[in-house]
């Protein structure tokens, strides 16, 4: 039986509306993951589409909470940072990272700050700077593509992409400092939308695809980030975790356009859960 994979999840928790922390935990803990979780800050829901929201900083606790763990002499195996809500976040969870992480531990950034080409209102105009200095240490970023355009400083291109416009954005996106790169929201078609990824050391870029669903929906950047990380935590392929995270993503999207839900409230992942467990670890044998 291999060891249970050590990872902490670093994002606020939002505790309506499904995104960062509610939607990580459940899902790498279906990958077969020990998760522990950094809370930044918490919020009575997510910021996007409600208004009235509390928000309560955690900052100052995260000095404290690495302090205790580094008596304890933890260490991670995986570190999947999300959300963070200030310059003074960036630095503590870099920090963190550089004290808390195991021999070869796998840096996930996902540079939760954009969207549909808008920087998200909560941050000013340098922030995306802030980001890309984590990305440096980052082993894998996976922005969407507004992200991508802001950590690259270049204006936001809308509508589709073709194949050698994606290549090349990964390719520079790797320069930043992450050996390996996946980009979302990436279309070639009006049918079907996806993800490219792309691997520095190997070369390799790889497409995954799912039949495209119209509209917005809430938190699915953090459900796809989270899916695609559990299974590279199980031993699968960037290619081969890409489309897991994208299949997993669309069949939330779709559950959640048929009930017809409020799409501020979050997609439907939970449903999708006993059958991506099992194809992480089909072993019918297991204890
Ligand atoms: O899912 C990204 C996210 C995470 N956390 C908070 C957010 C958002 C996106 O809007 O508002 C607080």
């Amino acid at each position: 039986m291999p060891l249970q994979k050590n990872v902490l999840a670093v994002h606020d928790i939002s505790c309506v509306g499904k995104c960062s922390l509610t939607v990580a935990l459940p899902i790498l803990s279906a990958a077969g993951c020990t998760v522990s979780v950094l809370p930044t800050a918490v919020l009575s829901t997510h910021t996007g589409g409600f208004t009235g929201f509390t928000f309560r900083d955690l900052t100052e606790d995260i000095p404290k909470i690495a302090d205790h763990w580094k008596s304890l002499g933890l260490r991670f195996d995986a570190f999947y940072t999300g959300y963070l809500g200030s310059f003074d976040q960036l630095r503590l969870v870099s920090g963190l990272i550089d004290e808390l992480a195991a021999p070869g531990a796998m840096v996930c950034v996902d540079p939760v700050m954009a969207d549909n080409g808008s920087l998200y209102a909560s941050f000013g105009p340098e922030f995306p700077q802030g980001m890309a200095a984590l990305c440096r240490k980052a082993d894998l970023i996976l922005p969407n593509r507004t992200e991508a355009a802001l950590l690259l400083g270049e204006p936001y291109r809308e509508g589709r992409q073709d194949r050698r416009t994606a290549e090349e954005m990964l390719r520079r996106l790797s320069e930043l400092g992450p050996r390996r790169v996946v980009l979302t929201g990436v279309s070639f078609s009006a049918e079907q939308t996806g993800c490219a990824a792309y691997d520095r050391e190997t070369g390799e870029f790889r497409f995954a695809f799912a039949p495209k669903i119209e509209g917005n929906y809430h938190g699915t950047g953090d459900v796809f980030a989270s899916a695609l990380i559990g299974a590279l935590m199980n031993g699968f392929s960037l290619g081969a975790a890409a489309q897991e995270a994208v299949d997993f993503t669309q069949r939330a999207i779709a559950r959640t356009h048929l009930a017809g839900t409020d799409v501020r409230y979050g997609v439907n992942f939970e449903e999708g859960i006993p059958s991506y467990a099992q194809r992480l670890a089909p072993d019918p044998e297991a204890l």
